[in-house]
């Protein structure tokens, strides 16, 4: 590489990276078929990331699936009105759940199982916030 400003992007970019993935917020990224795509994993008692970013009006494709653990959880995402707009039971296998977001806001997600007597996994931790946004 001769030029030093394209080796110091390249640098930037695969710190960016690195940083990207420890960090529980991420983008929605944008494919050329006009889907944006994001990858949640849900475990106890935690979703990473638990704070994704997504445009509104542009359809969004979640990829979830669980971690290693033997504990049933799902993800349950609600528009701002409080509607469930996705409701998936976890696997190891990543399934993917497609709709549009059509108003910004903030869609709350969550794992909805309980055992009787027991906190909620949502009260344990496993929750998180889609941030739509113009
Ligand atoms: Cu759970």
């Amino acid at each position: 590489m001769k030029n030093p400003a394209s080796a110091l992007t390249l640098a930037l970019g695969l710190a960016g990276l690195a940083f990207a993935q420890s960090l529980p917020t991420a983008t929605a990224v944008l494919g050329s078929d006009g889907i944006q795509r994001v990858e949640v994993v849900g475990g106890s008692y935690f979703f990473r990331p638990d704070h994704v970013v997504a445009k509104v009006n542009v359809p969004l494709e979640l990829s979830l699936r669980k971690d290693s653990s033997l504990v049933p959880h799902d993800f349950i995402l609600k528009d701002p009105e409080g509607r469930v707009v996705v409701s998936v039971s976890l696997s190891k296998e990543p399934r993917t759940a497609r709709f549009t977001p059509t108003r910004p806001g903030k869609y709350e997600f969550y794992c909805g199982k309980k055992l009787p007597f027991l906190k909620s996994h949502r009260d344990k931790g496993m929750r998180g916030v889609l941030e739509v946004v113009e």
